[in-house]
């Protein structure tokens, strides 16, 4: 970060959800610390009338990731029931685009711009430059991450808003992040360059 927030950067927030926070049913180890640091980082770009979108897993309750399905996961974000919710101490303004992925039982979806209308709707905001963070680093991060530089976005990863599932596989996906030109960033640097 050199020139500090401008027209057409956005942030973008990957599942975080109640599911994914401590007590939820498949929690990410310290999930709950992201809340208050995104929080930050929601009213930096609001000051700066930047857009923020969020995407968020929204399964039906027979999803094929699910377990008893076959699938890797316990049951996690089933459409509509608090579990899928975006936790309450997380402040999303009322202008947050909201971006459901993996809705359909027959496929799973860790990008947010997986059969989503995410990359349109950045299009049609002019976005050029996206931060990323949320849940959970090794998976819904780290292919949401990917996507972007694949569509050409400069993707900056909010390195103190992720957290893994396995702190080990967190580490090497933040490195494969940077190793595919993701540029790691903290809030007080991005602060002080705004
Ligand atoms: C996620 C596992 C299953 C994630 C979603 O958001 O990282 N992980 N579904
Ligand atoms: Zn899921």
């Amino acid at each position: 970060m050199k020139d500090g927030l401008a027209a057409g950067d956005a942030l973008l927030l990957v599942d975080v959800q109640n599911d994914f926070l401590p007590g939820g049913s498949l929690p990410v180890p310290n999930g709950n610390e992201v809340v208050p640091v995104l929080n930050r980082y929601l009213a930096l770009f609001h000051a700066h009338d930047l857009p923020i979108f969020a995407t968020r897993d929204w399964h039906p309750p027979d999803h094929c990731s699910f377990l008893q399905k076959g699938g890797p996961w316990p049951p996690h974000c089933i459409a509509e029931t608090p579990g899928a919710a975006f936790p309450t101490g997380l402040e999303l303004p009322t202008h947050a685009h909201i971006i459901s992925k993996a809705t359909l039982r027959e496929n799973d979806a860790y990008s947010g711009f997986d059969d989503t209308r995410l990359d349109t709707l950045l299009r049609s905001f002019g976005i050029r430059r996206l931060f990323i963070g949320g849940l959970a680093t090794e998976y819904c991060v780290l292919n949401t991450v990917k996507d972007a530089l694949r569509h050409r976005y400069s993707t900056f990863v909010l390195e103190d808003a992720v957290r893994a599932i396995s702190v080990a596989d967190g580490v090497n996906a933040l490195e494969e992040m940077r190793r595919l030109g993701a540029i790691p960033i903290h809030y007080e640097v991005l602060l002080h360059e705004s």
